[in-house]
């Protein structure tokens, strides 16, 4: 391999943290690999020439938080040491059974009040690890029955969300904008804020619309059979794209997270274009993000 195809930080290539850590449980099987750390998988990713990492605060630390500060402690040595930036954060609101009916539009007020503080606590790390946007993707926020939730109220409780952490980061004078991601189903049968065009309508209800915009993920999109170049450049041209997320998708499916390029190599070449298109004309700053799971066969070399 020459030179030329291999990365180097200068490409601002940056991965979740949660892609290479996938262990590959799914829906049918349990996991088929070893969990890996946070501070292996940032080691092991600037060793491939990677510049950053995104990370959900359980891609560090376990919900109960009992290893909160030895491994944050590891994680932040692990930065430092690579000079891996920590472009973005995330928080899971997806993963424990208390958000079952999501976080923000949970439907019992107390839960929705338990999932603004735990991304407040989170975007307090995320600014300390130097982060400039915070992703938002409301996988839990949906239904499977048109009477389990109230649309209208949920989306009142959703912009309620995004104002309070408005009015957070302000106040904490931290350097951070929120970044939607839109996902039209799974896990749940449908979610709020389906595609890139629902999102950018919702950010305009929002008190602070200045500190959000859109990560939109190309399987995510193709999943409701759309373009996802195309969006993009509309979101390019809102002047509302913080970040992007790159993978594969075969078609209208469940949500394959395959790598760049794969079943739609045609749409990957005018995502490289509108990408490359956003960064000429300034519209564009983030880093080139990979939101690639490797399949569940791989084992931990693969990965
Ligand atoms: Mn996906």
């Amino acid at each position: 391999m020459s030179d030329k195809y291999s990365p180097t930080p200068q490409d601002r290539f940056s991965f979740g943290i949660w892609t290479v850590g996938w262990a590959a449980q799914d829906v049918f099987g349990p996991a088929t690999r070893a969990p890996m750390a946070a501070d292996r998988a940032v080691r092991e990713l600037a060793a491939i020439g990677a510049y950053g990492v995104n990370f959900h605060d359980n891609d560090v630390f376990a919900f109960d938080e009992s290893d909160r500060e030895q491994n944050v402690a590891a994680f932040r040595k692990a930065l430092d040491e690579t000079g891996l930036k920590v472009t973005t954060a995330t928080t899971n609101l997806f993963s424990h059974p208390i958000f079952k009916d999501g976080g923000f539009t949970h439907n019992d007020r107390d839960v929705r009040r338990f999932a603004l503080a735990k991304v407040m606590r989170n975007l307090d790390l995320a600014a300390e690890l130097g982060a400039k946007v915070y992703v938002c993707w409301g996988g839990r926020e949906g239904a499977e029955s048109g009477g389990s939730k109230d649309v209208q109220s949920a989306l009142a409780r959703m912009k309620e969300a995004y104002d309070t952490l408005g009015a957070y980061v302000t106040e904490q004078g931290y350097d951070i904008r929120f970044a939607i991601e839109p996902k039209p189903n799974e896990p749940r049968g449908n979610i709020l804020l389906p595609t890139i065009g629902h999102a950018l309508a919702f950010i305009n209800e929002l008190e602070r619309p200045d500190l959000v915009g859109i990560n939109p993920e190309i399987g995510h999109e193709e999943m409701a059979g759309l373009d996802y170049a195309a969006g993009i450049r509309q979101a390019l041209w809102h002047g509302k794209l913080y970040h992007i997320d790159l993978n594969g998708q075969t078609g209208p499916r469940y949500d394959q997270d395959l790598r760049f390029g794969a079943g739609n190599v045609g749409g990957a070449f005018w995502t490289v274009d509108a990408v490359e298109e956003g960064i000429a004309k300034g519209q564009y700053s983030g880093p080139v993000h990979f939101d690639f799971k490797p399949p569940r066969t791989e084992d931990d070399a693969g990965v």
